[in-house]
């Protein structure tokens, strides 16, 4: 039943914080991928009845069928949640009608101009105003630039004449998953949240305390939004630091690997990056240019986001010009010469190429006239400019190839049989931190 069919909206407030308080409220998350998904299944693990929405049928299949295709939740707990009815998926959006909370969590990336691509964001929001009604939370959990929330979600959500604080709620909070981590997974990771308006703030943080073990309300979404892109920017901007300082150990013929690691014993006031290949993922090379973009808008020229964005993409050429000169001191040039890049995923122990410095560093080889092959224990092929690229054995690659590269350093890999079998090794990632080899060179 509706909030608006039997009180006034002054109460609206009222009930809907009694709805989530005996968790009788209908919640609703829209985007099924990393973030939504897991968060669905909290929600719905508390007790919440729960309906996700996504534009891909298949998802929704997938997701209606009690199969998860996302890693970090397992079937043995989503499966059941699905089988109780207490959890379904949907592409008809207009089932937002009959909910009391709406979490948004669609992708926010980067067009080609580095600007950001609100388009999923303003298609979800069109979705909610077209069925919202009194009584409504609504929840943008995107990464996105300070004043997403109040400048382009509020307007379209106030369009039928309701009053934000008052009729409806709407916050910012931050999605903070990080796939794959063993230890840190939705339910644990502290929730920031900041409303428009007080009350939004209250409500928000009443919501996500149903579920979810720690809620950190802050005073506005615009400080909630900022939280996120200061969390990500500040490893953007000391990946680059490191990587530059990896330049200079380069020149000077000082071990980087060793400077950090020296470093990283000071028990306070440090906290260790490390250089490699660049920077990959959906998020740190992109999150700060949301920040940057936003900040000239405001008339500041973001210049540590901007350099360390320059320096950052700068590696895979870098790393290309150490494979030139190990093969030179080989007598050999780049050209006609078989490389075989060892790991293409953007980070270890994950099957996620996006962004991937691997496929910069393959694609400025090839352009060199190299042989490139690559392996991967969690990628089986990749989609490069010439079509696709199936991923070979890595074995009898290392053995063959004029020079091996790690670029993505996988625990999964026998970097034993590596060392033993290559002829020259390029590594990025100190993966081969505790080999001696004549054979090895280092980034
Ligand atoms: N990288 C380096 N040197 C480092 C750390 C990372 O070159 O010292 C590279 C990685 O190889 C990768 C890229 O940077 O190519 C990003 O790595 P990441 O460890 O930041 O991993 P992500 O992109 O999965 O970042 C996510 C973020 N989570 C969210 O945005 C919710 C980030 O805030 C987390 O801190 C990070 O996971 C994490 O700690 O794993």
């Amino acid at each position: 039943m509706l909030i608006s069919e039997n009180i006034d909206t002054a109460a609206a407030a009222a009930e809907l914080k009694k709805r989530i308080r005996d968790k009788t409220a209908r919640v609703g998350v829209l985007g099924l991928g990393y973030v939504g998904l897991p968060l669905a299944v909290e929600f719905a693990r508390a007790g919440f009845d729960v309906t996700g929405f996504d534009v891909q049928q298949s998802k929704v299949d997938c997701f209606n069928s009690g199969h998860s295709y996302i890693k970090d939740v397992k079937d043995g707990v989503f499966e059941p949640l699905v089988r109780s009815g207490k959890l379904r998926a949907t592409t008809d959006f207009s089932a937002i009608r009959d909910l009391d909370t709406i979490d948004i969590c669609v992708p926010t990336p980067l067009r080609k101009t580095k600007d950001p691509d609100m388009s999923y964001v303003v298609s979800a929001t069109d979705a909610i105003a077209e069925y919202i009604h009194p009584g409504l939370l609504v929840m943008l959990e995107s990464t996105t630039y300070p004043g997403t929330t109040d400048e382009l979600l509020l307007p379209k959500l106030a369009g039928k004449g309701l009053e934000v604080g008052k009729d409806f709620f709407l916050c910012f909070s931050p999605e903070r998953v990080d796939p794959g981590n063993p230890k840190y997974q939705t339910s644990n990771i502290p929730k920031v949240v900041g409303g428009i308006t007080p009350t939004c703030t209250e409500i928000g943080a009443l919501f996500y305390s149903q579920a979810l073990e720690k809620v950190v309300p802050v005073s506005s979404t615009r400080v909630a939004e900022m939280v996120k892109l200061l969390e990500n920017t500040f490893r953007m901007i000391n990946i680059g630091l490191v990587n530059e300082l990896a330049l200079m150990c380069s020149r000077m013929n000082i071990d980087v690997w060793e400077v950090i690691d020296a470093a990283a014993t000071k028990p306070f006031g440090f906290m260790p990056f490390y250089p490699g290949p660049g920077l990959g993922g959906h998020c740190i090379p992109i999150d700060p240019f949301y920040l940057s973009w936003k900040s000239k808008e405001a008339g500041i020229e973001a210049r540590f986001i901007e350099l360390a964005g320059y320096i950052n993409g700068r590696m895979p050429e870098f790393v290309v010009e150490k494979i030139q000169n190990a093969l030179n001191d080989a007598t050999k040039a780049v050209r006609g010469s078989h490389i075989h890049v060892l790991g293409v995923a953007y980070k270890k122990d994950i099957d996620d190429v996006r962004e991937s410095p691997a496929l910069d560093i393959m694609l400025l080889l090839e352009r060199l006239g190299a042989v490139v092959t690559f392996s991967d224990p969690y990628v089986r092929r990749i989609q490069t400019s010439a079509g696709y690229l199936e991923a070979q054995d890595m074995y009898s690659s290392v053995a063959e190839a004029d020079c091996v590269v790690v670029v993505t350093d996988h625990s999964a890999v026998d970097y034993t049989s590596v060392v033993e079998r290559s002829k020259l090794i390029l590594d990025t990632r100190n993966a081969l931190k505790g080999f001696r080899s004549p054979n090895i060179v280092r980034l």
